[in-house]
């Protein structure tokens, strides 16, 4: 027997066949891609996690999106994936350039003690990729 709040739920599921069975699963945040070297124009995107989805997971699904965002990355044996390039711009430890990970709240701007193979975005944050020099 389904209660009547069920069967309504159930009834507003029919009457949006375009909604995925995920939508309630997706924590939407934004990425940034930022240039603290050229200062090359800012360039903003939006995508989402899974309940506690990495990073790393978003920049994938914004990548397979085709809407022009594109990042490689090497795995580092001890510490997972460093992100190498964004866009088509390498990082390169000749020019000691490298691409720094910042997350931006309504608040405050912190910089991650872990990389985008560890760091678990919340709501509505901005993910900063951002050329820089060390
Ligand atoms: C120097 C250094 C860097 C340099 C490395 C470049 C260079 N040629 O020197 C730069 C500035 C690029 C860097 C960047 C970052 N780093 Co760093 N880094 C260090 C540091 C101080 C020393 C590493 C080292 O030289 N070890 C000695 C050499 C001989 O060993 P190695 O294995 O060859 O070292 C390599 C790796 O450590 C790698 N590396 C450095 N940082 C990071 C971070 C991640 C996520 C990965 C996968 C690899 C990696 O680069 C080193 C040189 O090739 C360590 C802390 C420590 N005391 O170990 C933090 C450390 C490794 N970094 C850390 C972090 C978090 C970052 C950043 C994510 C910071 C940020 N928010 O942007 C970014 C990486 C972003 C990205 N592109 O993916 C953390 C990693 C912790 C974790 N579990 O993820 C550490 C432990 C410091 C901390 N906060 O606790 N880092
Ligand atoms: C930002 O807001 C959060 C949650 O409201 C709070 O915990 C944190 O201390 C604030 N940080 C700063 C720098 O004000
Ligand atoms: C994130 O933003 C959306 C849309 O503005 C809002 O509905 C939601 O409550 C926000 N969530 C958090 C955790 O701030």
């Amino acid at each position: 027997m389904m209660t009547p709040a069920l069967l309504s739920a159930a009834l507003l599921l029919l009457l949006l066949p375009g909604a995925p069975a995920e939508d309630s699963n997706q924590t939407p945040i934004n990425i940034h891609v930022t240039n603290s070297v050229t200062s090359a124009p800012k360039q903003t995107y939006s995508t989402y996690v899974v309940y506690r989805g990495i990073l790393l997971g978003a920049m994938w699904r914004l990548q397979d999106s085709n809407v022009g965002f594109s990042f490689t990355y090497t795995q580092d044996p001890n510490y997972g994936p460093f992100l190498v390039s964004v866009n088509g711009v390498s990082g390169c430890s000749a020019d000691r350039t490298y691409w720094e990970l910042l997350v931006k709240r309504t608040n405050e701007t912190i910089r991650p003690d872990v990389g985008i193979g560890c760091y678990i975005p919340s709501a509505n944050e901005t993910i900063v990729l951002n050329f820089n020099k060390y």
